[in-house]
């Protein structure tokens, strides 16, 4: 089986390598990083079919995308799906150092935040989603360069560091990409 993963985010196509490998030994993922339309969607699940519905009309093939970001609840769950250009820029750090700005007066006890991630699955049978959700708190400051976009600035629960300073492995088998990959992998495998 061969299923196309609709993402320009190279970081992205690796996790989810990461995760599928395991889970789907027989499963092919190639990835489709053209031309994308607009990001309309007012949520992240509505985004994810966007670009999944796209892609499975382009290419015939099962397709599926992963729609993300980060939700802080005292921002009232921004920047949400407005995350990758959440400065106005795509530019990670530059949407990294908006943030902390935005949460310099915030103590560490209200800095709750959680990574989310919609994956939506759009076949000949059929559309399916699976949402994966990461609790956790936003730091005081970046550290670690492993991962990408917000991870330096995300302490999960029960850790002290940041998910950019944990090993990949060990981000690819709890993040809220993990856990929505993971639904999907358990669905195909039913199939
Ligand atoms: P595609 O739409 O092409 O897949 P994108 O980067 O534009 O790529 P999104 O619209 O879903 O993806 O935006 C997700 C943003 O949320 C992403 O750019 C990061 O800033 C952030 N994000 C999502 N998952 C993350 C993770 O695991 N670690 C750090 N930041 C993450």
């Amino acid at each position: 089986m061969e299923l196309i993963f609709a993402t320009g985010n190279q970081h992205k196509a690796n996790e989810v390598q990461q995760i599928l490998q395991q889970r789907l030994p027989g499963v092919t993922v190639g990835t489709y990083d053209g031309e994308s339309p607009a990001e309309t969607g007012t949520s992240f699940l509505e985004n994810a079919l966007i670009k999944a519905r796209n892609v499975h009309q382009l290419t015939g093939k099962p397709a599926f995308a992963d729609d993300s970001g980060i939700s802080v609840e005292v921002m009232g769950g921004a920047p949400g799906i407005f995350s990758a250009i959440w400065s106005g820029t795509r530019d990670d750090e530059t949407n990294r150092n908006l943030l902390l700005a935005q949460l310099q007066d915030i103590s560490v006890e209200h800095r709750q935040a959680s990574f989310v991630c919609t994956v939506a699955f759009v076949s000949d049978g059929g559309e399916v989603s699976f949402t994966g959700v990461w609790p956790g708190a936003i730091a005081l400051e970046a550290r670690g360069d492993g991962g990408f976009g917000y991870d330096p600035v995300f302490i999960p629960e029960g850790f002290e560091v940041t998910a950019a300073e944990l090993p990949a492995e060990v981000k690819n088998s709890m993040s809220h990409r993990f856990l929505a990959i993971t639904q999907m992998a358990d669905y195909l495998s039913q199939l």
